[in-house]
């Protein structure tokens, strides 16, 4: 397949139809639980125990029998098999990416099935709650285990990989996400910048014309026929 280096940025939409909640939709974590009482630093100083219940709340569901990857993240995994010049960048913080057959999606909002130290900085794999009182496994130390993730005000990670991915590929595909919240958000103007073809699978095309092409619909089918596309060299014909 002769279309060059692609880049993938997922959001919170791919993950919707295996169970997770997105945040920004009608019935999303941002219309339950305020964000500054959740995600950001200063949150996590003020009321530990309320963030660590948000989480909690948010990693026993993503390990719930009924939590699975759908064909979506399973199409991707197809894609990067088949082209393997490709960077899957995710805003999300499930390992349904892995599940599905990826083998090194970038998390740039960090993992929920990791958490990390905030005293010695070790990040280790975590699969059960976290409290106030849970020690570090490194240092020993109490109170400052904290979900592995990127709230506001954090600086997302890898930027510079991804960056560099960015300035040199020729594919930019954005897929489940509202573009709301920057960095991810510039990085179809920064692919476009780079001479890249965009595009967007999303339940509706967004308003804000930076799109070449458009897939409207469920990720389980639009990404799929998106992953059809790119790999028949047919993207240009069919939307
Ligand atoms: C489907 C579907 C289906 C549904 N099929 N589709 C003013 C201007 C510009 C920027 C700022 C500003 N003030 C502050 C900022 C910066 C701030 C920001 O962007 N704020 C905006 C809200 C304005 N950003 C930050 O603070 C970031 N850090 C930063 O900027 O550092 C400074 C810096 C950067 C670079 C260099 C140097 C310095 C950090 C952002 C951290 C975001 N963290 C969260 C939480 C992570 C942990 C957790 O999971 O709890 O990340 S917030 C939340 O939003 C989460 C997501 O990853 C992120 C994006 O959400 P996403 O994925 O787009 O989900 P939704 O719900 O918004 O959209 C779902 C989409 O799916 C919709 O479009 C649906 O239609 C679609 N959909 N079902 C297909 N079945």
């Amino acid at each position: 397949m002769g279309v060059g280096p692609i880049v993938v940025l997922t959001g919170a939409g791919i993950s919707q139809e295996s169970g997770l909640d997105t945040f920004r939709d009608a019935d999303g974590l941002w219309a339950r639980v305020r964000i500054d009482e959740v995600a950001t630093p200063e949150a996590f100083a003020r009321d530990p125990g309320r963030v660590h219940a948000f989480y909690n709340a948010r990693r026993r569901r993503l390990l719930a029998a009924e939590v699975r990857p759908n064909a979506a993240h399973r199409a991707l995994a197809r894609l990067e098999r088949a082209h393997p010049d490709l960077l899957l960048v995710t805003q999300n913080v499930d390992d349904l990416h892995e599940r599905g057959g990826s083998r090194d999606p970038l998390h740039m909002h960090g993992e929920l099935l990791k958490a990390r130290c905030g005293g010695c900085g070790t990040v280790v794999a975590w699969r059960d709650d976290l409290a106030i009182t849970t020690r570090c496994p490194a240092c020993a130390a109490a109170g400052g285990m904290r979900p592995h993730v990127v709230w506001f005000g954090e600086i997302p990670l890898q930027l510079e990989r991804i960056q560099a991915a960015l300035a040199g590929c020729a594919v930019f595909v954005a897929i489940g996400t509202s573009g709301q919240v920057y960095p991810a958000a510039g990085f179809v103007a920064v692919a476009r910048a780079a001479g890249a073809r965009t595009v967007e699978a999303n339940l509706e095309r967004s308003a804000a014309g930076v799109f070449d092409h458009h897939f409207e619909g469920p990720a389980s089918r639009s990404v799929p026929a998106l992953v059809d596309a790119l790999l028949q060299g047919t993207l240009s014909a069919g939307a």
